[in-house]
């Protein structure tokens, strides 16, 4: 492998959309290429990110403010920023990150109507510019994911929501793919996990061929 800066590829989706399924088989496919890679994930990835995901995913609070819920996704996301992902790129390792920025927009900003353009000013601040080359937005009705969710027992703070919230999750989600083509590639995620799968490393090919070269 060269050193030259690694890549940063996100998974985004709304609930049960596959996110988890999909990161198994990402990570074989792109490890078979002899690419070091850092699997992470958001709200998580650093102690302090871990602890953060306990908190906004505990049903028991449920006196949290929008704003405050939006303020602890960045919080975890500028530490991950700093401890993880840019020492991990600078080392010319890949990122692949179960969710980054786009969710607090498509959540924080389509779900509970936070302003966009102050979660864009608290991206600028907390994420150093770091954007991820792929973003991967595995795209599913909502009472499809919702049904493939429902069998994993206790809900979260957020699974809990409507209907309507994941519907403007989803159309969030979509309004970002549509804006930035060049970064998203959308999977159909209501096909079979190996069609996924198969949608995925296509779209990720040409990045690891010229990791590779
Ligand atoms: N959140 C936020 O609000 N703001 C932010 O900035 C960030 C996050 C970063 C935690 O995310 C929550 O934090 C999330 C958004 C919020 N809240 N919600 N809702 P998470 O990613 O850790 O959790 P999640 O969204 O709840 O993910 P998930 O529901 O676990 O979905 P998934 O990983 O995409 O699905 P899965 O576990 O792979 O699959 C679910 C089930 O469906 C499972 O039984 C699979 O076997 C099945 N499955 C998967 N793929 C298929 C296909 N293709 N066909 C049939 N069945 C399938």
């Amino acid at each position: 492998m060269t050193s030259t800066r690694g890549k940063f590829i996100s998974l985004e989706g709304g609930e049960g959309a596959g996110k988890s399924t999909l990161l198994a088989g990402l990570r074989e496919y792109i490890e078979s290429h002899g690419i070091d890679l850092v699997q992470t994930r958001e709200p998580g990835g650093t102690a302090l990110g871990e602890a953060v995901r306990g908190i906004v995913l505990d049903p028991a609070q449920k006196g949290l403010a929008a704003e405050t819920e939006l303020l602890l996704m960045f919080a975890s996301r500028a530490q991950l920023v700093r401890e993880v992902i840019e020492p991990t790129l600078s080392e010319g390792r890949w990122i692949l990150c179960d969710r980054f920025a786009d969710a607090s927009y498509a959540y924080q900003g389509g779900g509970r109507g936070q302003p966009l353009q102050r979660i864009a000013e608290l991206e600028r601040w907390a994420c150093k510019g770091v954007v991820p080359d792929l973003t991967l937005l595995l795209d599913v009705p909502v009472a499809i994911g919702r049904a493939r969710a429902s069998g994993r027992g206790d809900a979260d703070r957020i699974e809990v929501e409507t209907d309507a919230f994941f519907e403007r999750v989803r159309a969030s989600y979509r309004a970002r793919a549509a804006a930035e083509p060049s970064r998203f590639h959308v999977i159909d995620a209501s096909r079979s996990p190996a069609d996924v799968l198969a949608d995925a490393t296509r779209a990720l090919s040409s990045l690891v061929v010229e990791t590779r070269s």
